[in-house]
């Protein structure tokens, strides 16, 4: 019987949510979220507990953990409960829309989510935790950083390389071989044809 744990039951949780009916992978899924006993349930899932329950639903078979928590202003809390996790033992899946179109030539780590209608294509590498969103296009040969986010409907063109924590945000385009470094926030609808240094934010047509 196959068990998943969703961290996190807001709006992120949602999609994944929707990607897991669609992939019919897991027999009972459970979410646990900060707002118990408040939030009690996600479109029909239920919430089982707070953070203090995780180690309790290990014992009780639980074997993995996704952290349905995103990211937009920073990537800490999705780091933290990653390495919460990690601690606790639990295995962290790479979940995958049937609607998303991923190369078998491409890698990607653990508790990576890639939406519907994203695209990765071949030879890509996605870092761990990094959300490739609802329509994001990730081409050929592009490495993408740990906990990165490329948002909804973002292009990155042939190898272009994304350092860890960077936001992509939603329809930003990178051209091609452009590397975008650790940290950087790229503003929504940008597009961007020079590199972007470390914890740069930028937005408009960045040349
Ligand atoms: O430490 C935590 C924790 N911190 C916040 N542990 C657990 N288990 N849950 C936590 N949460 C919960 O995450 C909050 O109680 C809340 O239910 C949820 C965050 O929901 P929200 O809808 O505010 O954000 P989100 O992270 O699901 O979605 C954001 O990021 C996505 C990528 C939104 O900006 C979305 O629009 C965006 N698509």
């Amino acid at each position: 019987m196959k068990k998943l744990i969703l961290v996190g039951g807001g709006g992120h949780c949602k999609s994944v949510i929707d990607t897991l009916r669609r992939m019919q992978q897991y027999d009972e899924i459970i979410i646990v979220d900060a707002a118990y006993p408040d939030c009690r349930n996600v479109l029909d899932v239920k919430v089982a507990g707070d953070d203090a329950a995780l180690p309790e639903l290990k014992k009780a078979g639980f074997a993995e953990a996704f952290v349905a928590v995103g990211s937009v202003k920073s990537t800490a809390v999705r780091r933290s409960l990653f390495l919460q996790l990690k601690e606790y033992g639990f295995t962290l899946p790479a979940i995958v829309d049937p609607l998303a179109c991923v190369s078998p030539y491409a890698k990607l780590a653990e508790g990576v989510f890639v939406a519907k209608r994203a695209v990765v294509n071949a030879d890509a590498k996605i870092g761990r935790m990094a959300i490739i969103n609802t329509g994001a296009i990730v081409e050929h040969d592009c490495v993408v950083g740990d906990f990165a986010h490329v948002a909804v409907g973002a292009v990155l063109c042939g190898g272009v390389s994304v350092g860890s924590d960077v936001l992509i945000g939603a329809g930003a385009t990178v051209i091609q071989g452009i590397g975008v470094g650790d940290g950087a926030v790229v503003g929504a609808g940008s597009t961007v044809v020079r590199s972007v240094s470390a914890r740069q934010n930028v937005k408009g047509l960045v040349k």
